[in-house]
């Protein structure tokens, strides 16, 4: 499948999404929103994709919304924008359907991530950024509040005092920062990011998949329950994952005194 404004590459069962216009610095125009939305869906129904790394052409990660069709829209007098319709239909799914997919999501934060380009990276599970990485809730800079999801996952990264900050200041963040409070898992030189990731990538892409889908699904519910409800979750998931032949190898692998060898089933 081919596409205008992603580059889609699948090797050893990882797929690799690159946002791919970079002359704006990948920001994230209708068609680009459309194709990920896409493709998110494929990454869940593709038995052989067990772990997705997204990442940016050129030199950013995403700048975020593309304020060109903003601009062009408003400098017609009598079209009127509906923001919260442009969420639901463009960006929201997106932003579910990484948090639902059940397998493991890597961001590699090559460059900036401004605005909802963050807001992607950060509904990614895990986040690799490159030293010549940088966040920015550039929200607030053009006069609107954070969306697809950054009041959501970034408070919960980072704690509400440094979400308000971000989100108040629209300052840029760097790396080394990013990594002191927890927005990101890894900083690594910038020529070694998609070694490293891929390495990550490939190492994920052997384990349990069900059970890493499954163990995601708890981890983020986790925020919103109590106790027994988390305890019942975790009883429930517990079952699917048992029945998985995976879990078999894995048992078996242990008294065999070998490495398991899973194949996500
Ligand atoms: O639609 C809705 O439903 C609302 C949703 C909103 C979600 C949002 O994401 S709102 C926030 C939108 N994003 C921003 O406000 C960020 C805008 N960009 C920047 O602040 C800066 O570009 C960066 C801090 C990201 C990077 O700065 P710098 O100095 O490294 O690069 P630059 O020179 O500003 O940008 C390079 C080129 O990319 C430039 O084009 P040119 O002059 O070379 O032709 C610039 O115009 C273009 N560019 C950067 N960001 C965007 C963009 N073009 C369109 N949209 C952008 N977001």
């Amino acid at each position: 499948m081919t596409y205008e404004t992603l580059l889609v590459e699948m090797a050893a069962n990882v797929c690799t999404v690159t946002l791919n216009r970079p002359d704006s610095l990948n920001a994230l125009n209708d068609t680009m929103t459309t194709e990920l939305a896409k493709v998110v869906q494929e990454l869940q129904r593709d038995p052989e994709i067990r772990c997705v790394v997204l990442t940016g052409a050129g030199r950013a990660f995403s700048s975020g919304q593309d304020l060109g069709d903003l601009k062009k829209l408003y400098s017609k007098p009598a079209q009127k924008l509906h923001l919260a319709e442009e969420l639901r239909r463009r960006y929201n799914p997106i932003i579910t359907g990484l948090r639902d997919l059940e397998k493991p999501v890597l961001a590699a934060v090559n460059g900036v991530a401004a605005g909802a380009g963050l807001s992607l990276a950060l509904a990614c599970d895990l986040r690799i950024a490159s030293d010549k990485a940088s966040f920015i809730e550039a929200f607030v800079n053009v006069g609107l509040v954070p969306d697809s999801a950054s009041t959501f996952f970034l408070p919960r990264l980072v704690g509400l005092g440094k979400a308000l900050e971000m989100c108040f200041t629209g300052d840029k963040v760097l790396a080394t920062d990013a990594l002191a409070f927890g927005l990101v898992n890894k900083v690594v030189p910038a020529l070694e990011l998609m070694k490293a990731t891929q390495e990550l990538a490939a190492r994920l892409a052997k384990l349990p998949t069900r059970a890493i889908g499954l163990m995601k699904g708890l981890l983020y519910r986790s925020f919103d329950s109590d106790l027994d409800d988390q305890l019942e979750a975790e009883a429930l998931a517990q079952e699917p994952a048992g029945v998985t032949a995976d879990h078999r190898e894995g048992v078996t692998a242990f008294f065999e005194k070998r490495p398991p060898q899973f194949h996500g089933q």
